[in-house]
């Protein structure tokens, strides 16, 4: 039901007019805004200027906008929901009690009403799998429910991807990642991809387990501008450091910029891992493919309508 929500908004308009108001910006801003092909703009039948409401959420998330009401888009869930420490509470309920309609109205209304993919992924999910484990830890749950709420939040969290490549762009820059040899945690991995996707870029996720090895085969046949390893488990890290000296070599010669992070990797000395980035969270991340492929962006994004000429 909640992906039909999504769909729907997908496919309906809202007026600038309606926009200008929800994001605190004037009109002449939106109008702008359409000319510089930041916001893209259909005629409707009767010739009148419309715009869709998925791509003014999508500036939503990639922009700041003091004065935002949501409200004012009219969207078909609570916009006044984004409060991530409760999102993130409801979602543990739902992945515990392995019930699919909760995680998707919290997962699936979180990015319709303009939460972006890092945001979700730091702090409604990550605290809510950690919740999981800790409640299996403490054997309130059994791994049974464990793995059926990470299998869950997978599911629902692919069912996003129609959405987030809605816009996608022909020469769209490669992304390339997963998790290294021995590590089977998927999500942090699916979160990276999904936001990537989200930012404009082509994100291959090669999931768990995946050798390096590999991963510099994707790099030549691939050509990607960014390769990511996450790593929650390192069965072998001395071994996992010497092979990945060498992954990074290669990727630097071939001009590909590196990103790391994971539980296995938080307590490594700064320097320890030649990086573009050793980062903890999916904030990082959004920050580094936001630098290397910057989209076009409200020039003025966020001033107020009376700021704005
Ligand atoms: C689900 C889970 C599993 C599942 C994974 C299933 C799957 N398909 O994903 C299974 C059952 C396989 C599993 C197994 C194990 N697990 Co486990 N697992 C978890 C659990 C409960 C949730 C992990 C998760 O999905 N989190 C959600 C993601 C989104 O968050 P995240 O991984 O923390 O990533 C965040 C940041 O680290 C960062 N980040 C992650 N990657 C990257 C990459 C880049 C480039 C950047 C910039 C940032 C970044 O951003 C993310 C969002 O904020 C955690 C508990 C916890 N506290 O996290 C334990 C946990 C990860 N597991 C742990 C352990 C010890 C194990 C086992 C070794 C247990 C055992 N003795 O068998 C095995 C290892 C198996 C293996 N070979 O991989 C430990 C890891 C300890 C550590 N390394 O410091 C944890 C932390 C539990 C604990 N407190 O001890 N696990």
């Amino acid at each position: 039901m909640i992906f039909n929500m999504m769909a729907m908004m997908e496919a309906t308009f809202v007026s600038p007019a309606q926009v200008s108001r929800a994001l605190g910006v004037s009109t002449s801003t939106i109008k702008r805004w359409v000319d510089q092909g930041v916001l893209p703009a259909h005629r409707t039948a009767g010739g009148h200027r419309k715009l869709l409401r998925v791509d003014v959420l999508r500036l939503v998330r990639e922009g700041n906008f003091p004065r935002l009401d949501l409200r004012l888009l009219e969207l078909p869930v609570d916009a006044g929901a984004a409060d991530t420490n409760e999102l993130s509470r409801r979602l543990f309920e739902g992945l515990r009690q392995g019930d699919i309609s909760l995680c998707r109205s919290v997962i699936h209304g979180a990015y319709a009403t303009g939460l972006s993919m890092e945001t979700l992924g730091d702090e409604v999910i990550a605290p809510a799998m950690s919740r999981l484990g800790e409640s299996w830890q403490q054997g309130r749950i059994d791994v049974m429910h464990e793995h059926r709420g990470t299998l869950l939040c997978t599911g629902v969290l692919h069912e996003l991807r129609p959405a987030l490549e809605a816009n996608a762009q022909q020469d769209r820059p490669v992304a390339v990642g997963g998790n290294p040899e021995g590590d089977h945690s998927s999500l942090a991995s699916l979160l990276i991809q999904l936001m990537l996707l989200d930012a404009g870029w082509d994100a291959i996720n090669l999931g768990p387990n995946t050798p390096l090895a590999s991963l510099r085969v994707a790099i030549r046949e691939l050509q990607p501008r960014l390769a990511w390893l996450s790593a929650s488990h390192l069965p072998d890290p001395d071994g996992f450091l010497a092979d990945y000296r060498d992954f990074h070599d290669q990727a630097r010669a071939a001009g590909v910029a590196v990103a790391v992070g994971g539980k296995a990797l938080h307590g490594w000395a700064p320097g320890t891992l030649p990086a573009t980035l050793h980062g903890s969270c999916l904030a990082d991340m959004a920050k580094l493919a936001r630098t290397l492929h910057p989209r076009p962006r409200p020039p003025k994004k966020g001033r107020p309508a009376n700021q704005v000429s």
